[in-house]
């Protein structure tokens, strides 16, 4: 069921945001350039059709991209995909002099069987070169760098002199045009992790000499995963260790919801079959608040602040319960069957509910 719950909720997610950027204040797109190995790993894939989603949102203005990998196929795969996704224009740079070299099992498959009209890394300019260019053409403060591979091109971006794009030499030119660096790297509170040990040099320059505030997602982000068993469990993974760290006994049947609380993440809400909503400390298992729903509960949603909890299930009454003291808010009808997926907007005022009467439901969530 966690795979269930996943999908549901990121499609609950996607579905809401839609729904809110068409109606609300539409922000201004932030400038990208984006940085990327693109040859072992797959989900470089997956973060290139992100961003070009953000772009048809309106979100995000992809201003160039770039490669920080040797490998000859990188280079004509994204442009493959940004050919794809409908932007064959955006100028993309290479990586020139040393840099990491392993197996890709997608790239040239990627490039053979998409249409694309960079050849070879050899047609793409130098990585560095092409963000002087296109960084001296924006406003002061105005680019965010995104990078989910090694730092190489960002260590020879800092290396630069002034040249025909600009008189500055590359610090200085970082330090005027770009706003923030957000950095796919690194593993808190210690660890290795792939994009800052495969160039390891490079990857010191950059992080000690970046004029600007980095923001890093650590490899530890997502690794811990929840899970709620037919057979009332429900278990504590380490994806980065694949570990099972906990199972939790409590409920007495089916756990069909499972949602964790804070950052840590140090706490979780569980609900199912049984009907209870029981709130685990999970440094120690121990079950420290239950909750009565009163009938078999399917979906759960937690507000960013960990304030209240919305739970739903078979008759499709959405309750909401307040956390701070467990006590039952309101019961919300509207749905003719049972509720599948519930998702609490960004802004934390809403909860939308999906049920299997095929409707969506948006509730104001009481004093928010
Ligand atoms: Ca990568």
């Amino acid at each position: 069921m966690t795979a269930a719950l996943h999908t549901d909720a990121l499609w609950l997610t996607l579905a809401v945001a839609c729904c809110l950027a068409a109606t609300g204040e539409a922000a201004p797109a932030v400038r990208v350039i984006f940085d990327t190995d693109i040859m072992g790993d797959v989900d470089d894939v997956g973060a290139v059709a992100v961003l070009h989603a953000l772009a048809d949102r309106g979100e995000a203005e992809i201003l160039a991209m770039g490669v920080s990998a040797k490998h000859p196929a990188c280079v004509p795969c994204l442009d493959a995909l940004n050919t794809y996704f409908g932007r064959a224009d955006i100028p993309i740079g290479v990586v020139k002099g040393k840099g990491f070299l392993k197996r890709s099992r997608y790239s040239q498959q990627v490039a053979d069987e998409f249409p694309h009209d960079l050849t070879s890394a050899a047609d793409a300019p130098d990585a560095a070169s092409l963000y002087r260019k296109v960084l001296a053409s924006q406003p002061d403060g105005g680019v965010v760098f995104i990078s989910v591979g090694q730092l190489t091109n960002f260590r020879n971006l800092l290396r630069t002199q002034g040249d025909a794009a600009s008189p500055l030499g590359g610090p200085e030119l970082v330090r005027r045009k770009v706003k923030l660096w957000v950095c796919m790297g690194g593993r808190f509170p210690k660890g290795r992790e792939a994009n800052l040990v495969h160039d390891g040099p490079a990857a010191a320059h950059a992080i000690a000499q970046w004029p600007t505030p980095i923001v890093f997602s650590g490899w530890e982000i997502g690794a811990r995963v929840l899970t709620g068993g037919r057979d009332g469990t429900v278990r504590l993974f380490d994806l980065a260790g694949g570990e099972l760290l906990e199972t939790l006994m409590g409920h007495s049947s089916w756990v069909q919801a499972v949602r964790f609380l804070g950052d840590g993440p140090t706490e979780a809400l569980t609900a199912g079959s049984d009907g209870r909503i029981l709130r685990w400390d999970l440094a120690s298992g121990a079950v420290t608040a239950e909750m009565e729903q009163g009938e078999a509960v399917r979906a759960l949603a937690v507000s960013a602040d960990a304030g209240l909890a919305c739970a739903a299930g078979s008759s499709g009454t959405v309750v909401i319960w307040d956390l701070a003291d467990g006590s039952r808010l309101q019961d919300l009808t509207g749905h003719r069957a049972s509720v599948t997926g519930l998702a609490i907007t960004g802004d934390g005022r809403h909860v939308v509910s999906a049920s299997a009467d095929t409707s969506l439901l948006v509730w104001a969530l009481p004093g928010r």
